[in-house]
């Protein structure tokens, strides 16, 4: 049996499944990642950007790089990697999206219920009132935007050294243990508590299949790994 019959045999088999994403499943709809090749954005890198103490510092080179990724993703649409997640979803009983990424590429895609676990690039917070509210503005009219209240306004997501979105890491945590398959897809699974989840739906007895080009610390705890982009592959898994 191929690896590619085993998984979709594991697929048809399993009545709870549960996923995990990150941004290379967004790059084949033309958004960068954050690591590896074409990962940075002019000589930054995510870790000198993505901090409270980075926006504390220099709000405005902040959301240049926010506003400068907001016209790429409003340039992208959802892919078919995204769109076999929802076929997926339709024909399970229990299923559960977790994503690490912010760009909204799944609620395109037709997805339900996500679990965004570090937020979401078209939601902003107010840094005065704490009014937390949707913005689609491309490009941003003034930057740094702020709120209704005159504040000064942060984007809507999680940066490092912040908590998660309060009680969604333990929502993702119950799904990856009542996993009976668990799908890896387009993350360097370097960024907790988001990686912990595969060891966890491991332990749990879930088989675990990745999606990705390239191995990483994690990919040798999967019964199987598609080393490609999933764009290619997921469908294939239909
Ligand atoms: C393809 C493809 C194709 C390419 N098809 N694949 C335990 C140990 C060590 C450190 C920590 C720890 N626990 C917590 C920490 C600290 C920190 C952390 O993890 N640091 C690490 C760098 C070591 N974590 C945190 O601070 C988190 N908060 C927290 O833990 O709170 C509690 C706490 C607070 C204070 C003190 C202590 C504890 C918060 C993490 C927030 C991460 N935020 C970001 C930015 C979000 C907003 C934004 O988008 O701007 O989230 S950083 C960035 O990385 C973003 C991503 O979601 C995240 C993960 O990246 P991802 O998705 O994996 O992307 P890449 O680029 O890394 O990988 C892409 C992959 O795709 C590659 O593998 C490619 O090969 C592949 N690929 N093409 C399929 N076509
Ligand atoms: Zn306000």
């Amino acid at each position: 049996m191929t690896s590619l019959e085993q998984a979709r045999e594991w697929l048809a088999a399993a009545s709870s499944v549960a996923v995990l994403t990150g941004a290379g499943i967004s790059a084949e709809s033309g958004i960068p990642t954050f690591r590896g090749a074409g990962g940075l954005w002019k000589e930054y890198k995510p870790e000198d950007l993505a901090t409270p103490e980075a926006f504390a510092k220099d709000p405005r080179l902040v959301w240049e790089w926010y506003n400068w990724r907001r016209e790429l993703i409003a340039k992208g649409a959802p892919n078919a990697a995204h769109r076999a997640l929802v076929e997926i979803e339709k024909r399970k009983t229990r299923f559960t999206l977790i994503t690490q990424n912010v760009d909204g590429l799944h609620d395109l895609a037709g997805s339900g219920k996500i679990l965004k676990l570090h937020g979401d690039i078209w939601r902003m917070r107010c840094m005065e009132c704490g009014a937390n509210f949707p913005n689609r503005r491309v490009p941003l009219p003034k930057i740094p935007p702020h709120c209704a209240c005159g504040g000064l306004a942060r984007p809507g997501v999680v940066w490092f050294g912040e908590q998660l979105p309060e009680g969604m890491m333990q929502e993702a945590e119950h799904a990856a243990a009542s996993a009976q398959l668990f799908l890896v897809i387009g993350t360097s699974a370097t960024v907790y508590p988001a990686a912990s989840l595969i060891p966890h739906a491991k332990k749990s007895g879930a088989r675990v299949i990745e999606f990705n080009p390239e191995p990483g610390p994690l990919s040798n705890l999967a019964d199987c790994v598609f080393q490609g982009p999933a764009g290619e592959w997921l469908p294939q898994l239909l």
